[in-house]
C-alpha cells in the first residue's frame, strides 16, 4: 500500500503529550490517576475521537479506541502501548506506541483502506509500577494474571487503595468486569522505543521482537533499632539502613553472579526512617527490581537475594520482611504474528533484526490472551525512563509505517 505517515503532526502529538506533565519540560512525569494523566488521557480521547474512533473506558481506566471494521463482530485486531510515565522520565516511552498506533490508523485511512476486521487502540492503565508497586495493572487485569480480588488489596504509599484511587479519577465499576473474554483480539502489536542502544548502534530501523524478559519485583523492611547518632556506640548498634545497603549490594552481586549479559538487578526505591540526619535508621523499605530472560536463572536471583537477607538479619542483629511484588514468566511472541512484522518491514523497505525485549510492556500480559508481537525503534543511546530519552521523528514514522502495514495485513480488507 502506498502508505504515508504524518511525521509531523505525531511528533507535534507526542511534544503535546510530553508536556502534560506533574514536571517542566522536558521532564516528564505522569503517574497513575493524577491530574496529569487524567489530562494526557483526555488529550489522547479527543484525538481518537476526532479520527472517528468510538472509544469506551473499563473499570480500572484501560481505554479502547475502536475502528469499526466490514465485520464488526469478528475478534479485532489490537494495538497500543501506554501514556504514563515514571517520575522523571522522558516522553517517548509508552506514548510512541498510542500516539504511533492512532497515526497508523489515521493513515490507513486516508489511504482509503477499510479493515475487515475491526482495529482498535488500547491505552492500558498503570504500566508502570509507581503508583502501586506492580508494573501493567491494566493488562494484568484484561488478562486474568492479576484477579479483581487481589488488585483490590494494592495500596499506594499513602495508603489510598486503588479501589479508592480509581472511584476518585472517574473509572467506577466491578474490577471483575475489566478482563477480556477469549479470543477478544485476533492479533495484538506493539510499537515501542528499543529502551536499549541495540538498533541505533547496528543502524537498523525496526526491532521484530520474539520474546519478552521475565521480571520480578521485591519489597523489603529491615526493622533496626534506631536512636541518637552521637550518643549510641558503634558496637550497639541495629543501623537499619546499613543493613539495606549490604542487601542492595547483594542484589548486585546475585545479579552479577549468574555470568549471564541477560540477568539485570536494581534496587531503585529507598526509603528511610525517620530520615534525620543525627538519627540512627531504624526502619528502611527497598525495592528490588530482578529481571532475566530465563526464568530459572532469575528465581535463582531471587533465592540469593533471600539467603542474602537472611545472613545480614543474623550478623546485624535486625528484622528484615521480604514481601514478592510480581514474578512473571517471560513471554514467546507468536510466530505467526513475527512473519507478519517481517513481511511488513520488507514491503516498507527497512531493515529489521529480531531481539528480545529487556524490559517488559503490556505485551507481556496481552500474550497470554492473544497472538502478541512488538516493534521497536531505535532512541537515542539507548537512554529511556530519562528526561534526555529521544526518538527522532524519522525513526518514529518508519516505526507507525511498519505498524500500519502490519495492522492491514491482520485485519485483512473489507
Ligand atoms: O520497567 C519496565 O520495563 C517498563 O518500562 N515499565
Ligand atoms: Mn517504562
Ligand atoms: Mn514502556
Amino acid at each position: 500500500m502506498n502508505l504515508c505517515i504524518d511525521e509531523a503532526r505525531l511528533s507535534r502529538e507526542l511534544e503535546i503529550l510530553g508536556a502534560i506533565s506533574e514536571s517542566p519540560p522536558p521532564v516528564t512525569t505522569r503517574v497513575l490517576f493524577t491530574e496529569a494523566d487524567l489530562r494526557g488521557r483526555e488529550f489522547v480521547k479527543q484525538l481518537c475521537r476526532d479520527a472517528g474512533l468510538t472509544t469506551r473506558e473499563d473499570a480500572v481506566g484501560n481505554t479502547f479506541a475502536r475502528w469499526l471494521g466490514k465485520d464488526p463482530d469478528l475478534p479485532a485486531v489490537g494495538t497500543g502501548s501506554h501514556i504514563d510515565a515514571i517520575p522523571n522520565a522522558g516522553r517517548y516511552d509508552g506514548t510512541v506506541g498510542v500516539l504511533g498506533g492512532l497515526e497508523a490508523i489515521r493513515a490507513l485511512a486516508r489511504g482509503n483502506f477499510r479493515p475487515r476486521r475491526s482495529i482498535e487502540l488500547v491505552i492500558f492503565t498503570s504500566e508502570e509500577p509507581t503508583r502501586f508497586g506492580i508494573g501493567c495493572l491494566g493488562s494484568r487485569l484484561l488478562s486474568g494474571l492479576l484477579e479483581a480480588s487481589a488488585a483490590e488489596h494494592l495500596k499506594d504509599r499513602s495508603g489510598t487503595s486503588l479501589d479508592q484511587a480509581r472511584l476518585q479519577a472517574g473509572f467506577a465499576g466491578p474490577l471483575s468486569g475489566v478482563r477480556l473474554r477469549d479470543g477478544y483480539y485476533s492479533a495484538f502489536v506493539e510499537l515501542h522505543i528499543e529502551q536499549g542502544p541495540i538498533l541505533e548502534a547496528r543502524q537498523i530501523e525496526i526491532g521484530v521482537v520474539t520474546a519478552i524478559a521475565a521480571p520480578a519485583s521485591l519489597r523489603i523492611w529491615i526493622e533496626g533499632e534506631g536512636g541518637h547518632a552521637g550518643a549510641v556506640l558503634m558496637p550497639d548498634r541495629h543501623d537499619a539502613f546499613l543493613a539495606a545497603a549490604e542487601i542492595a549490594l547483594g542484589v548486585e552481586s546475585a545479579a552479577r553472579s549468574t555470568g549471564a549479559m541477560d540477568t539485570v538487578g536494581t534496587v531503585g526505591v529507598c526509603d528511610v526512617f525517620p530520615g534525620a540526619v543525627n538519627s540512627i535508621p531504624n526502619r528502611v523499605r527497598i525495592e528490588a527490581d530482578v529481571r532475566d530472560i530465563d526464568q530459572a536463572r532469575r528465581d535463582d536471583v531471587l533465592r540469593k537475594i533471600a539467603e542474602t537477607c537472611d545472613q545480614v538479619a543474623t550478623r546485624r542483629g535486625v528484622q528484615i520482611r521480604i514481601e514478592p511484588l510480581n514474578a512473571d514468566p517471560p513471554a514467546q511472541c507468536a510466530p505467526a504474528v513475527v512473519d507478519v512484522l517481517i513481511q511488513a518491514c520488507d514491503a516498507c523497505g527497512f531493515r529489521y533484526m529480531r531481539m528480545i525485549s529487556r524490559a517488559y510492556h503490556d505485551s507481556l500480559f496481552i500474550s497470554r490472551i492473544a497472538p502478541t508481537a512488538m516493534l521497536f525503534i531505535p532512541c537515542r543511546s539507548g537512554f529511556s525512563h530519562r528526561p534526555d530519552e529521544y526518538a527522532s521523528p524519522e525513526a518514529i514514522g518508519q516505526g507507525t509505517l511498519v505498524l500500519a502495514e502490519a495492522l492491514a495485513s491482520l485485519a485483512g480488507a473489507a
